[in-house]
């Protein structure tokens, strides 16, 4: 099996290519939506992928659902609650870019890392994790409200961000994302179990936040992206639609996170990282770094952390 974490860079040709600060530019979101972000916890409606790429990407998708026994040596996770439960529980797995050169190579990007870039307000992107939810027609799995960092405190300080890409079309029928305006700024409450009961995290509210609990929804066609903060709350309803609703998600984060629990692997089968070091190496590769960019127009030369990896 081909070990894709060790590649920081593309295996293949389905993706743009940027080999200059000028390159990326061309991907990066107005002042205005980056003030959004910042207002709001979350941007949505921005379009990262071509018709031939939702295709892509979709096909490959069904490949790795059918093929799923197969692969569950290499994924990082596949949701526990799911394969006990898999009519009342959302497909959802971690670590797609470990078995398929597509799903690899789109965390390296432009339309998402220079979005990402400007977001976390970083010249240099390091990729945390990706992940797949995926809601069939008519099934009854919600996405319990949750923040996001809840499940990464392992991984500090914060400066984490999520881009959910679509593969469909997402409306309220078929269960489409949800976002809580304003809740990045409420500070971080409990993980709730995936599995769970939506509003399980309602238990957790301070009584002063619960009038502000109000969740927007945001739908959106396939291949558009929303972009969120690592504590915007958010959540999804169950698909009451003939259409399935599958969307990718990768997870970003800053150059200088440091891992603060070296007890065990942040993730399944990624070497250990001892607590106050540097997360680093081939599983958290660089995955857009505008100073080497800026310093290398053409991008031939490498970055230690790259050339490492080779
Ligand atoms: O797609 C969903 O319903 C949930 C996605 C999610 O939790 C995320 O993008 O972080």
């Amino acid at each position: 099996m081909a070990e894709f974490q060790r590649v920081h860079g593309y295996i293949q040709d389905g993706f743009p290519r940027a080999s200059s600060a000028d390159d990326v530019k061309r991907y990066e979101l107005t002042p205005e939506q980056v003030a959004r972000y910042h207002e709001n916890g979350f941007l949505a409606g921005v379009r990262i992928l071509e018709p031939a790429q939702i295709a892509e990407l979709s096909r490959r998708l069904e490949l790795i659902r059918r093929g799923l026994h197969e692969h569950m040596d290499r994924l990082y996770e596949v949701e526990a609650a799911y394969l006990e439960r898999p009519h009342d529980v959302v497909f959802h797995f971690l670590g797609a870019w470990l078995v398929d050169p597509w799903f690899h190579d789109i965390i390296f990007s432009p339309q998402v890392t220079a979005p990402i870039s400007q977001l976390l307000g970083v010249r240099r992107v390091r990729f945390w994790h990706d992940q797949v939810f995926y809601k069939p027609p008519r099934h009854r799995g919600v996405v319990p409200w949750h923040q996001d960092y809840s499940y990464w405190t392992r991984a500090a300080p914060p400066n984490h961000i999520t881009i959910n890409i679509l593969l469909d079309d997402a409306s309220l029928e078929n269960g489409c994302l949800h976002y809580v305006p304003g809740s990045h700024r409420w500070g971080l409450l409990p993980k709730v179990p995936f599995g769970g009961s939506l509003d399980a995290v309602m238990d957790h509210l301070p009584e002063h936040l619960k009038p502000m609990f109000k969740p927007v929804p945001v739908p959106g066609k396939p291949g558009e992206a929303s972009f969120h903060h690592s504590h915007t709350v958010h959540g999804s309803y169950g698909n009451n639609s003939d259409r399935p609703r599958r969307a990718v998600v990768l997870n970003y984060m800053g150059p200088e996170t440091r891992c603060v629990d070296g007890s065990r692997p942040l993730l399944k089968g990624v070497p250990l990282i001892a607590e106050g070091a540097l997360i680093e190496g081939d599983y958290f590769p660089i995955a857009l770094d505008l100073d080497r960019l800026a310093a290398s127009p053409q991008g031939i030369s490498r970055s230690p952390e790259e050339s490492r990896s080779s």
